[in-house]
This record gives C-alpha cells, sequence and structure tokens, in this order.
C-alpha cells in the first residue's frame, strides 16, 4: 500500500525543568540532527518546521525546595505547555503534529494541544506509566507525572491547562512497554481503569496481539495520539535517557508496534520525548526515535 501523503508539523519544546538531569533540553536539536525533516520528506510527506517554543534556562529559576511545598518548576512548566498548547492550535487543522521533547512534562501541554478541545484516546508507549501525582510521587519530578494530569488528576495548576479539568479519559488511554511503577500509581491507574500492556504482557502475546488490541479499543476515534519515551527502548539500543530501565522494547518490537499502528491509520498526533543527548553515544537514541517516527509514518521497504 502506498504511504498516504501526509502535511506533518514539527514543534521542539527544549524543556529539562520536569526532572533533574542535565541535557534533555538537546533532545529536539539531537533529532533533527538526525535529519527527521528529511526521512520524513523522503517518505513523500510534506513538512514544515515551527521552531522551538521558550524554555526559560534553568539556572535562571529559583527552585522551591520541596519541603517547603513547592514543587519545582511547576509555574514554569505551565507556561511552557500553555505556549505548547497555542502553538499547536495555530497549526492548520488536518495537520499531523510531531512534539520534540524535551522530558514529558511537555505532553500535558502536546496531548491537550493535540486535542484541540475533542476527545483523544493516547497511546503512552514508556517503562513508565507517568501517573503520579504530586502526592503520591517519590521524587517530585513533574515528568512522571503528565498523564496523571492529563487524567485530571493532580495539581489544578497543571490539570487545567487551558480549560478546566480533565483532558483525556482514563479509560481512553494505553500504556505500552511499562516496566518500572510506583506504588501510588499502581493504585491511581487500577482505579481508573487505565489499560496498561506490561513487558510481561508483550513478551507472552507479542506486539501484533497488542497492537490489534490497541486498533481495536480506539477504532473510529477521530483523534489519536502517541507519546513516545525513548526509555520504553532496551537501555541496550536506547541509552541516551535519564531514567533508564532494563528489560526494554527491541529494535525490532518498537518498529512492529509502530508499523501496525501505521497499517491501522489511527494515529493522529505524536510526541518524541526524553531523547538525553549528553547521556547518548553518538546521537543513537535520537536516531532511533527519527527511524520510529517513519515507521510509525508508514515507512514501507516492499
Ligand atoms: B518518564 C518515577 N516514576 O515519578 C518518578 O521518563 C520515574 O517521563 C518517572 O517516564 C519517569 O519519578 C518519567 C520514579
Ligand atoms: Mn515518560
Ligand atoms: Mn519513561
Ligand atoms: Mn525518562
Amino acid at each position: 500500500r502506498l504511504v498516504r501523503m501526509k502535511q506533518i508539523g514539527v514543534l521542539g519544546v527544549p524543556m529539562d525543568l520536569g526532572q533533574g538531569r542535565r541535557g534533555v533540553d538537546m533532545g529536539p536539536s539531537a533529532m533533527r540532527y538526525g535529519r527527521l525533516q528529511e526521512v520524513l520528506e523522503g517518505l513523500g510527506h510534506h513538512v514544515h518546521d515551527y521552531g522551538d517554543i521558550k524554555v526559560p534556562v534553568v539556572e535562571s529559576l529559583h527552585r522551591q525546595p520541596k519541603e517547603q511545598g513547592g514543587m519545582g518548576y511547576l509555574e514554569a512548566i505551565r507556561t511552557v505547555c500553555l505556549d505548547t498548547i497555542e502553538a499547536l492550535h495555530q497549526m492548520p487543522a488536518g495537520v499531523f503534529p510531531i512534539v520534540l521533547g524535551g522530558d514529558h512534562s511537555i505532553a500535558m501541554g502536546s496531548v491537550t494541544g493535540a486535542s484541540r478541545g475533542e476527545r483523544i484516546g493516547v497511546i503512552w508507549v514508556d517503562a513508565h506509566a507517568d501517573f503520579n501525582t504530586p502526592q503520591t510521587s517519590p521524587s517530585g519530578n513533574i515528568h512522571g507525572m503528565p498523564l496523571a494530569h492529563l487524567c485530571g488528576l493532580g495539581d489544578p495548576r497543571l490539570v487545567d491547562l487551558s480549560r478546566p479539568g480533565a483532558k483525556v479519559r482514563p479509560e481512553d488511554v494505553v500504556l505500552v512497554g511499562i516496566r518500572s511503577l510506583d506504588t501510588g500509581e499502581v493504585k491511581l491507574l487500577r482505579e481508573r481503569g487505565v489499560t496498561v500492556f506490561t513487558m510481561k504482557e508483550i513478551d507472552v502475546q507479542g506486539i501484533p496481539a497488542i497492537a490489534e488490541q490497541v486498533a481495536a479499543q480506539f477504532d473510529g476515534f477521530a483523534r489519536v495520539h502517541v507519546s513516545l519515551d525513548a526509555d520504553v527502548l532496551d537501555p541496550e539500543i536506547a541509552p541516551g535517557v535519564g531514567t533508564p530501565v532494563a528489560g526494554g522494547l527491541t529494535y525490532r518490537e518498537a518498529h512492529l508496534l509502530m508499523e501496525l499502528l501505521a497499517d491501522a491509520q489511527i494515529v493522529t498526533s505524536l510526541d518524541l520525548v526524553e531523547v538525553n543527548p549528553i547521556l547518548d553515544i553518538a546521537n543513537r537514541t535520537a536516531r532511533m526515535m527519527v527511524e520510529l517516527a517513519s515507521s510509525l509514518l508508514g515507512k514501507k521497504i516492499y
């Protein structure tokens, strides 16, 4: 089958405020350097790069200590997410947005912006669920909280971005590749009825069966967003991440998931997040993310 040509809008969000390790703000540069635009144009798509959202430099901000009730850089993250939503709303309807992180806290902006105020399915491909609230978080790092906030749980300043309340229904969320959960997250995910495919399910059922269930769940949805965290990949093939967890997706498992989602023709927007070039080896992780985007966007070798 021929690739259906898309208008793709690339937006960089060089955010590193959601976690403690420096370098993840360079993710957008690394993926652009990894030839994202050329690769997608090579598939026949039209790509427009909207540049980067402005993110304050960490040294210029005052971090409130956790014990004083502060949550790191919450206000700055909130502003960046609002700007991300605005930038996505500026893209013409029908454009397929690819949002380049940055740490995963950007997804509160990208998913909200991509939803354009309507129902959206979310496929969260990650070693982690990112379903902590400020109350359950063991680290206080906001990159471990975006999905909970999208589902309406946690700090109202992050829940009520652009309009009050949840942006995503928990039953419209599927997690894939999970292998590290905090106690509070397990409880919340169960209570809210989120669909969770851990690495165990991937080992037992295989990617094809899981991709089929995901496609069935989102059949008929006008909008489905894939949020791809580089740490879902095995650290052996994707060393450039701040929170590596052993036992991740292999090269082929990750590509097959993207290829089968492409075949299902359900996905309408994408995040590529958590690439940290400082921790990487010769930009391997960024290039891997570019290749995965290419598989999701219809690359066929035969
Ligand atoms: B990532 C942890 N659950 O909340 C926490 O990389 C890790 O966006 C979060 O998936 C990892 O700090 C966030 C321990
Ligand atoms: Mn994540
Ligand atoms: Mn992760
Ligand atoms: Mn991470």
